[in-house]
């Protein structure tokens, strides 16, 4: 720990908007400070409330995610938001869409948003928004809402960090259905049917609804659907009341295991990626002559592949098939 992040961390935690700037920079750049920063505030994390949002392009998320800012705001609370756009690797059109619709809170202190681009690897990229959401955290943010364009699975991976996450869905597209095959079921908490001012709303929630119904409910529960006309403003409270009923219905225990889930993976995920790296930086001579010798068939793969990770210190534990 440095001097430098010492004062950094404490304007953080005092909510000092330049601070907390700067350490998004960081973070996103991958600076060398990010990580000695995250460390001292790590301690002060764990209090927000975090709603991820996820759906396809254009459902209405950034319009939503500015007027749930605005109810929370009414009710005392301060909020932040990251808005992740993985299809637009710069500042392109879509960001600077959130930027115009999100201004409304720009001159309000108790909301602090900031839109983050694809840069380098997809893991990168849900780290960088993974990091962030600790940092609104620590600096006193309530409530966090954290958008993602899609349903894959890196989208899945940006939300995952979340406390409840909100799938948004609109009438029309078509596949709706379809893309609920695709793993939004596992992910969605609450169901929003925005567009709701469309003629073929109605047709959606039936499908929904029926879909709900053959899927095992989780909890004890299936995920709630909101209808929302996010322009309009429509529907904003009843989506707040049914965010606050899930989390009522999730338990102290539950919110705790919740959280060692995604510890566990984040433990996984980090240390794959150090073999990974440790294997191409401190090993990279061994890595080539392994796969020469497996190239002219002097060693099989299987058993190059158990002498390189003896040679990194990772004896085999796991019996092979
Ligand atoms: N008719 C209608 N249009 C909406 C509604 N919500 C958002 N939109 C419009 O849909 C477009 C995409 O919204 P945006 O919030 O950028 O979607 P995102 O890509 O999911 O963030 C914008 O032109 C919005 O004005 C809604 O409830 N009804
Ligand atoms: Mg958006």
């Amino acid at each position: 720990m440095t001097a430098a992040t010492d004062s950094w961390a404490a304007q953080i935690r005092q909510g000092d908007v330049r601070a907390i700037s700067r350490a998004l920079t960081a973070i996103e750049n991958g600076d060398v400070l990010a990580r000695p920063l995250l460390q001292q505030l790590f301690s002060a994390t764990g209090r927000a409330w975090k709603i991820g949002m996820t759906g396809a392009a254009g459902t209405g998320k950034s319009t939503l995610a500015n007027c749930l800012a605005a109810r929370y705001r009414a009710l005392q609370k301060s909020v932040g938001i990251i808005a992740v756009d993985p299809s637009s690797p710069f500042t392109g059109g879509a960001i600077l869409g959130d930027r115009i619709r999100m201004q409304d809170h720009a001159t309000d202190g108790g909301v602090f948003i900031r839109s983050m681009a694809s840069r380098g690897a997809w893991g990168g990229l849900a780290q960088s928004a993974a990091d962030a959401a600790l940092l609104l955290d620590a600096a006193g943010k309530e409530i966090i809402l954290l958008e993602t364009v899609g349903v894959g699975q890196d989208e899945v991976e940006v939300v995952r960090v979340a406390d409840c996450t909100l799938v948004v869905v609109t009438p029309g597209a078509g596949d709706e259905v379809q893309s609920l095959k695709a793993g939004l079921m596992e992910i969605a908490n609450i169901f929003v049917l925005n567009k709701s001012d469309y003629p073929e709303a109605d047709a959606l929630e039936q499908q929904l609804q029926s879909v709900l119904q053959l899927a095992p409910a989780r909890d004890g529960r299936n995920p709630q659907i909101v209808r929302t006309v996010a322009t309009e403003k429509k529907g904003v409270d009843q989506l707040v009341q049914a965010v606050e009923e899930f989390r009522v219905s999730r338990s102290t225990a539950g919110k705790l295991s919740r959280e060692v889930a995604y510890w566990k993976h984040w433990l996984l995920r980090t240390a794959q990626q150090r073999v990974v790296d440790d294997l191409l930086i401190g090993e990279e001579k061994t890595l080539q002559r392994a796969a020469e010798t497996i190239a002219v068939r002097t060693k099989d793969p299987y058993v190059a592949a158990d002498e390189l990770f003896e040679s990194i210190h990772i004896p085999r534990k796991v019996n092979p098939q």
